[in-house]
């Protein structure tokens, strides 16, 4: 495959770059934040999305180097939202991780370099883990977690609910936000909405809530379904009723115009 073989020079090139697209909190509407979403900006192929490319660099091991870069990046960035933003409020920065970045031995150390590198709290980082990851977790895949949440970063569970996990696991893992998966938001879409993804969104909050977790809800494409998933008490929104994913410095002009 010739993407497969263009990955690790693209990475040393700089073709890589990062969109953002804003969190924004329910209840008041202001932008609390952005997830980092990858991009590669390929020579003959124009801008390739992370599925593109994403299963490629895990299957090589490019995905570690690759992943340090794009947490380097969205460190870097949040630090600077903070520097020009300071009266908004701190925003923060959410960042993926894949699957083999959780096993690579590095990951606690890097993260911990990069932060005190760039001079970021550790609590304006969130890392999203795909649900499907933690599925069957033993405690060697989770202590880099936990140590990560130790130290004040956010580690949140990723596409949550599609990926059948036991709900009483939740309480083992070290998670402090739940993103509601894209299909859920979908059933939101025209007002009322229907009944029984009503109630499974209901229960998915209050179980989150009890256990202390925050719920962010993906995917949110209309007003109607942001007040439907507000009433039901989600925490924090994402979509693009709100924004596209885009450059860092529009995020700065969205959270301003909040302030
Ligand atoms: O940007 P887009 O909506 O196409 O993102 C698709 C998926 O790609 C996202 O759900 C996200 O999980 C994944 N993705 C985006 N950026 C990264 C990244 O930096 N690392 C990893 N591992 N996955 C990413
Ligand atoms: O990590 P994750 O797979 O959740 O990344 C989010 C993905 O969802 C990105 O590929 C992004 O482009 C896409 N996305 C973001 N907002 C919306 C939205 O409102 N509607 C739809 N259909 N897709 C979205
Ligand atoms: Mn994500
Ligand atoms: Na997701």
């Amino acid at each position: 495959n010739g993407l497969t073989t263009a990955l690790p020079a693209a990475l040393d090139r700089g073709e890589f770059f990062i969109e953002y697209q804003p969190l924004v909190h329910l209840g008041d509407g202001s932008v609390r934040g952005a997830e980092a979403l990858v991009r590669w900006l390929h020579p003959q192929h124009g801008v390739l999305g992370p599925d593109r490319f994403i299963p490629l660099a895990e299957h090589t091991g490019l995905i570690v180097p690759l992943g340090r870069w794009v947490l380097e990046q969205s460190v870097r960035q949040a630090r600077s939202w903070q520097e020009r933003n300071s009266d908004a409020g701190p925003l923060r920065v959410n960042v993926n991780l894949s699957p083999c970045q959780l096993t690579h031995p590095g990951l606690v150390q890097d993260t911990v370099d990069i932060l005190e590198r760039e001079g970021l709290d550790a609590q304006a980082l969130c890392l999203e883990v795909t649900e499907s990851a933690l599925i069957g977790a033993d405690d060697d895949l989770l202590k880099p977690l936990r140590r990560l949440a130790e130290m004040g970063v956010d580690i949140a569970l990723d596409d949550f609910g599609t990926g059948y996990s036991n709900l009483a696991n939740l309480r083992r893992l070290p998670v402090s936000i739940l993103k509601l998966d894209r299909s859920f938001t979908q059933g939101m879409q025209q007002f009322p909405a229907d009944p029984v993804d009503l109630k499974i969104v209901e229960g998915i909050v209050s179980l989150a809530h009890s256990l202390d977790l925050a719920v962010t809800v993906e995917g949110v494409e209309t007003g109607a379904q942001a007040e439907q998933l507000r009433i039901l008490g989600c925490d924090t929104a994402q979509g693009w009723y709100y924004a596209r994913p885009g450059p860092p410095e529009r995020l700065h002009e969205l959270a301003l115009v909040d302030a």
